[in-house]
């Protein structure tokens, strides 16, 4: 029955295989609606709450290429970008794809 009513909703759960972190600050819009559709596609996630702390943002905007603002997303340490970027994918046909394909070992 779930099933099919993923199958229906172009949902595919069980096939999300990447590894996905998410750096974040509790009370952001964009962070919540970023992690809203990273649920909805079913996949796990590593959540990074930085609120504060601003040596991890720096740290953050390392890996980010620069970027500062909040969330950032990384696929199998790809970086993203923040919840509009992941949107974007999204409607672009490409995120599916992307959360299943599983991190590359080593
Ligand atoms: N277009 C960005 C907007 C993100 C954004 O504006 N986030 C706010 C927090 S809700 C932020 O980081 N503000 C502080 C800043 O830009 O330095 C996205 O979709 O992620």
């Amino acid at each position: 029955m779930l099933k099919t009513l993923n199958a229906w909703l172009h949902r595919h759960p069980e096939n999300m295989k990447a590894n996905v972190e998410i750096y974040t600050w509790q009370t952001c819009p964009y962070c919540i609606r970023a992690k809203i559709l990273l649920r909805w596609k079913g996949v796990q996630f590593t959540e990074y709450k930085i609120d504060g702390n601003g040596a991890a943002r720096v740290k953050m905007a390392e890996r980010a290429n620069g970027r500062r603002s909040m969330p950032q997303i990384f696929v199998n340490n790809q970086h993203i970008g923040g919840c509009d970027d992941l949107y974007a994918l999204d409607r672009e046909g490409q995120l599916d794809k992307l959360l299943m394909e599983a991190q590359p070992v080593g």
